[in-house]
């Protein structure tokens, strides 16, 4: 039987190196789209090239979704089957200070895909992906979050990956594209970004306990996420594009904790005893209790710095996944608690 194509825009972040082996397993030949930077960054799909079964059927090659013609080319001469974009500029914070570039990809890089689809497809036979995120509800008031909630982002990433989500939804209907929309809610892994929170602060601690830094600053401490597993979540992007019809679907575990919480779990699962106490202008720090590795008892562990808080704040985000496990028959099943384990264990294997 003839091998399906798919082709992946992201591949070398957190989300694209889970599809490549998702889709590697399922017998795909994937075409993953890398740019070109000064220093080698494929380490999330490095390990791939190892495994002699799934190394034979992944092809990558360079790209960048802000270049027409080369995702033009691209979607040319692979005519691939399947085509995913997690191509972004994924971090909200940053988005703040890199809002034009921010547009650049996550609106306009979207539209180019589609217009390539558009004009090179004419029997409508590809599917395409896009990575929407809870971060287009913004602080509407209707939560949980499903797909009929108000869209109202507060940051230029939210606003950019909104248009995304709307060209996505116009090009189905305007053009018969299959093109569907995922709107997933924060997911980590080993493999997250380190400067998102999970991963931040998991390193930032494992540095304080082995000496290596003598303190950990953060940002905005009651903000909550719906914090998933990206394992889980790629599958999710996969059965997407298998239903029989172009759809968009709310991703999520349907639980929500705060930045604060996922703290303390931190600091419980390492043995580290902490109180927080707040400064008189209402920064919160928390101090050691007792002595635990190379902390010593009284040391301020973790200190809220101003430099890491946002102009504006998305406060309080729960999804409601209900349509997916109806309709894609998709459900989470591992719990935040498993996931903070999973990424500590990790951690401290690369610590060592
Ligand atoms: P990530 O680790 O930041 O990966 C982003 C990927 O996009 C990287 O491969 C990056 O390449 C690539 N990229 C950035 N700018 C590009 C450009 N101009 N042209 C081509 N590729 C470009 O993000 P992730 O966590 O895997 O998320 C995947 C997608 O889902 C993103 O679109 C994100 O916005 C969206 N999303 C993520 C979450 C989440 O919680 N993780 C939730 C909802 C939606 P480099 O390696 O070269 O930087
Ligand atoms: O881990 P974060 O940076 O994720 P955020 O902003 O929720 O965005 C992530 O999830 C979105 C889905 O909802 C994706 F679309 C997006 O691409 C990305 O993957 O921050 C989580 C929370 C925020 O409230 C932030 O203000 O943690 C707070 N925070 C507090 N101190 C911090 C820090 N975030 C970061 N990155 N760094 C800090 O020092």
């Amino acid at each position: 039987m003839k091998k399906k194509i798919a082709l992946i825009f992201g591949i070398t972040g957190q989300d694209g190196s889970y599809l490549a082996e998702l889709l590697l397993r399922k017998n795909y030949v994937v075409y993953g789209v890398k740019r070109r930077t000064s220093l080698i960054h494929t380490t999330r799909i490095d390990h791939i090239y190892k495994d002699p079964h799934l190394k034979t059927n992944l092809i990558l090659k360079y790209g960048d979704v802000t270049d027409f013609s080369n995702v033009f080319n691209l979607v040319n001469e692979i005519k691939p089957n399947e085509i995913y974009n997690l191509a972004a500029q994924s971090n909200v914070g940053v988005s703040f200070e890199l809002a034009e570039y921010t547009a650049q990809t996550d609106s306009i890089g979207t539209l180019r895909i589609l217009e390539a689809i558009r004009i090179i497809d004419k029997k409508r036979k590809m599917k395409f992906y896009q990575a929407s995120t809870s971060e287009i509800f913004g602080n509407s008031p209707d939560k949980p979050y499903n797909e009929k909630s108000r869209f109202e982002p507060v940051s230029p990433y939210g606003t950019a990956k909104l248009y995304s989500f709307w060209i996505t939804k116009n090009y189905r209907e305007a053009y018969s594209i299959f093109a569907s929309n995922g709107i997933l809610f924060n997911h980590e892994s080993p493999r997250r970004g380190e400067n998102f929170i999970s991963r931040k602060t998991i390193i930032g601690i494992i540095k304080v306990l082995k000496g290596h830094q003598k303190c950990l600053y953060l940002g905005n401490l009651n903000s909550k996420r719906d914090w998933g597993h990206a394992k889980e979540f790629v599958l999710a992007q996969w059965k997407i594009l298998q239903h029989k019809t172009p759809d968009d679907f709310v991703i999520a575990t349907g639980k929500n904790y705060s930045v604060k919480d996922l703290v303390n779990l931190v600091l419980k699962k390492l043995n580290i005893k902490c109180i927080w106490k707040r400064h008189q202008n209402g920064l919160e720090y928390a101090i050691s209790m007792s002595d635990q590795g190379h902390i010593k008892k009284s040391q301020i562990v973790i200190k809220q710095d101003m430099r890491y808080f946002r102009p504006n704040e998305v406060h309080d985000l729960k999804g409601d996944y209900s349509k997916a496990r109806r309709v894609i028959k998709w459900k989470p099943k591992i719990n935040f608690d498993q996931l903070i384990d999973e990424m500590i264990t990790q951690e401290m294997k690369n610590y060592k």
